[in-house]
Parts: C-alpha cells; structure tokens; sequence
C-alpha cells in the first residue's frame, strides 16, 4: 500500500490528523493496534479548550459536540472547607470550556472517516518503522509513505524507533496517582470542582447531565481492588464536604488508577516522523491538558503537510517541533503547577501545607493570580 502520510495511532491526534488531512485533499492511511470498540470506550479527558471545540467545528466533526457538550464558565476551588468559584469567561474576555467526553470526540471522528470511506485498519499493530524507506510494517504489510505520523500515544513504537541519542527526555514522575470513577447519577455540581485537603486531592467532574466523573488521589501504583465502591464514596464524601451541600451516589459503571507523570522528547521531528500528542508529551491530568494538546500539534501538524504539498516546501515542516514545543512547555508548566499545588505531599509536612493553602488563598483573592489560572485552564489563545 502507497499513500502520502502515515498515521500510527487511532487516538485523538490521529483520527484529527486524518481528517484535517482529508479536508486538504491529502492521503493518508491511519493503523491502530487495538479494537474500534476498545478506542471508542477509552474513558480518559472530558474538558475541551475553546480551541480545540473551534478546530473540531471547522473540521466539520462537531455536529454532536454542538448538541450534547456541556459549556462552562467557571471551575471552583476548594480548600479548607469552602469553595471559591473563579469565573474563566469574564476574567478571559469570554472564553469557555466545554464538557464533552474524549470517547465522544473519538466515536465522532471515527464515524466521519467511516463515512468518507478513507482507510482505517484497526487490531492492526505497526510493528516496525523504516525511517529511511518511508514504511511503516504491520502483519506481514508494508505501507509506504512520504510521511510518517507518530500519534500511537506514550507506549507507542515511533517514539522508540528514533536512534538512541537523537532524543532528549525530560521526566517528573509523581508520587501519586487518581482513582477515578464513572457514576450512573446526576452530578452534584454545576461546575468542575478540585478540592484540597489533609486527606490528599478529590476533583468532581462530569460527563453528561446523568453521569458524574470524580476522582480521589491514591497512591502511584494503587490497587484498585483496595477501593471497593463503598469506600469510593466515603472517601469522597470526607474530602469533598463542605456545609449546605451533598454528594449524591450512584451506581459505579467504572473504576480505574492512572499514575501521573509529566514528559516531554525534544525534537519532534526525526526525519521524515513527526510525533504528535501523548506520543511526544505527557502531563498530571490535574491541568485537563492532554488531549487538547494532542489536538494542538496536529493543527501544526496539518497546516505545515498541506504547505508542503501545495508549495513543495518544508519552512512549516522545520518549525514545527519548535513551534509545538512552545505550548507543550506552558502546558507542562501548568499542570506540575496545578498539581503540586493541589495534592498532598506523601512524607510533606505542614510547612508543604501551609504554603499550598496560602497560594490557594492568594489565587482566590487576587485578580492577577486567578486571571494567569484563568487564561491556561481556558487555553491560552498564543503562546
Ligand atoms: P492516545 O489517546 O493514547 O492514542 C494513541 C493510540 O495509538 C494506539 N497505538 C498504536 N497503534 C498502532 N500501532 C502501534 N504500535 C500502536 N501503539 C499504540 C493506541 O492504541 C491508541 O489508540 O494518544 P493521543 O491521540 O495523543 O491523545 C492524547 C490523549 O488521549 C490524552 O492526552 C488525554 O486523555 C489526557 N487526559 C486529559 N486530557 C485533557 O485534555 N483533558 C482532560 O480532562 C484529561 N483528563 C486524561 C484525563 C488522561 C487520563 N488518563 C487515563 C491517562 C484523565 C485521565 C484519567
Ligand atoms: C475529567 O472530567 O475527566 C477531568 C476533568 C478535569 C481534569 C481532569 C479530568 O483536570
């Protein structure tokens, strides 16, 4: 098989990729190594920057994101028993952010290609990559390509297909990690709330108007059979309390420990590869980050294959690593902040404490500090 770009990896970034590529009459053919239906139930992010819901609409894929997406206009912190609403829309000229489920934008963007009728092969691994050739193998196959799309997430092969030595890492591993459910109940909540207390970290999130998405910090590599559901819900009622409020609970449909990590490889570019997404970049999820980056990239990504195969130049091809490496410092920035600042410290002490309850008091009091939350949590428009 011949096409002009390769895109290992059925993710976010890939499937945006594609479809981007395919607006500019571009070819490309996307492999991903496990199942539609294992892509397409993934529960990961659910918080979608203005930018990311714009590229989605221009896109095309938004019909659905339109319909069901939840916008919000604020988020609340919560620390010492009270909660604090910092509104995003009015401290950013009016941006928002809009609740909408990383399974939805994936089941969106796999229907579309469905429909264009463009290749799309899953349970199908890339085995190997010809950085040389321009071939990406796979169960006896070869596909040969001008391009090669790294978007196969942080355990991928294309990251691990460039020379050793022609990367640089950049690692922060984090001595916790999230307990995180999916609830059949009505959320407690209007808005996202992180709350901090002695007991460790709980944010309260969401989905759709039936279905609640809380998470608990545990330790790094907590079992998850050490939570039963009941003690799911008493965590999170002791560290989310606050007067005059309840937590309703739920059947639980889902229950899962992520470890937090941040990560970042430098360049992005190896020859003729191009990673794109959690391939190239991880962070805490405290920051709701991730996926919006992923998204970022590919923009880049697109906008400098379709100077080339217009114009026949590389400038955008050669800036593009710089170019996206920029926003993933910010984000990476963002996140650590966020997440040092809201979790407990295991082996911390009570200096730890007070310093984070003092930076959580100054952020909900003054204007600058909860406008430089504002603008990051929202998506900062340049950086
Ligand atoms: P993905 O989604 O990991 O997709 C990579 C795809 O590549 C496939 N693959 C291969 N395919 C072919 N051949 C191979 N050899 C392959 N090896 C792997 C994989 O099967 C997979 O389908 O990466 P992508 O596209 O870069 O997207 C990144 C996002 O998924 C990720 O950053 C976010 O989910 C992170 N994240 C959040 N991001 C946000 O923006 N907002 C949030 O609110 C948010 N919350 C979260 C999160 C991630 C979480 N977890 C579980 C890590 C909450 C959690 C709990
Ligand atoms: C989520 O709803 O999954 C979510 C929300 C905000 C975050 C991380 C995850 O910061």
């Amino acid at each position: 098989m011949r096409t002009q770009v390769a895109i290992v990896g059925a993710g976010p970034a890939g499937l945006t990729l594609g479809r981007l590529l395919e607006n500019a009459g571009i070819e490309s053919v996307i492999l991903e190594s496990r199942s539609r239906a294992y892509c397409e139930a993934r529960i990961r992010a659910g918080v979608l920057e203005q930018g990311t819901v714009d590229l989605l609409r221009e896109a095309g894929v938004a019909e659905r994101l339109d319909r069901e997406g939840i916008v919000h206009h604020g988020i609340s912190l919560q620390f010492d028993g009270e909660r604090h609403r910092i509104p995003l829309s009015d401290l950013t000229g009016g941006r928002s952010i809009v609740i909408y489920g990383q399974t939805e934008v994936v089941k969106d963007l796999i229907a579309a290609r469905e429909a264009s009728g463009l290749p799309m092969l899953f349970d199908t691994p890339a085995e190997s990559i010809d950085l040389e050739r321009g071939i990406v193998r796979h169960a006896g196959n070869e596909i040969e390509c001008d391009v090669i799309a790294g978007c196969d997430g942080f355990h991928g092969v294309c990251r691990e297909s460039v020379p050793a030595g022609a990367l640089r890492e950049f690692t922060r591993e984090y001595p916790y990690g999230w307990l995180g459910i999916l609830a059949d109940v009505e959320p407690s909540i209007d808005e996202l709330v992180y709350a901090h207390t002695e007991q460790g970290f709980a944010l309260l999130s969401l989905r759709s108007p039936t279905r609640s998405r809380y998470y608990l910090q545990v330790d790094h590599d907590e079992d998850v059979d050490r939570w039963p559901d009941d003690r799911v819900w008493e965590e999170l009622q002791r560290r989310t309390a606050v007067a005059g409020w309840t937590l309703q609970e739920g059947p639980v449909l889902e229950k899962g420990v992520t470890g937090m990590r941040s990560y970042v490889c430098e360049p992005l570019r190896h020859r003729r590869l191009f990673l794109a997404g959690d391939a190239a970049h991880i962070v805490p999820p405290t920051g709701a980050k991730g996926l919006n980056l992923a998204i970022h990239d590919v923009r880049l990504l697109a906008e400098a294959l379709i100077r080339f195969y217009e114009r026949g130049d590389e400038v955008l091809l050669d800036a593009y690593s710089d170019a996206c490496l920029r926003r993933v410092w910010r984000c990476e920035h963002f996140s650590w902040w966020m997440t040092t600042t809201l979790h407990l410290q295991p082996g911390g002490d009570s200096f730890d404490l007070q310093l984070q309850r003092s930076q959580l008091h100054y952020l909900t009091t003054s204007h600058a500090q909860a406008t430089a939350l504002a603008e990051n949590y929202v998506g900062l428009a340049t950086v």
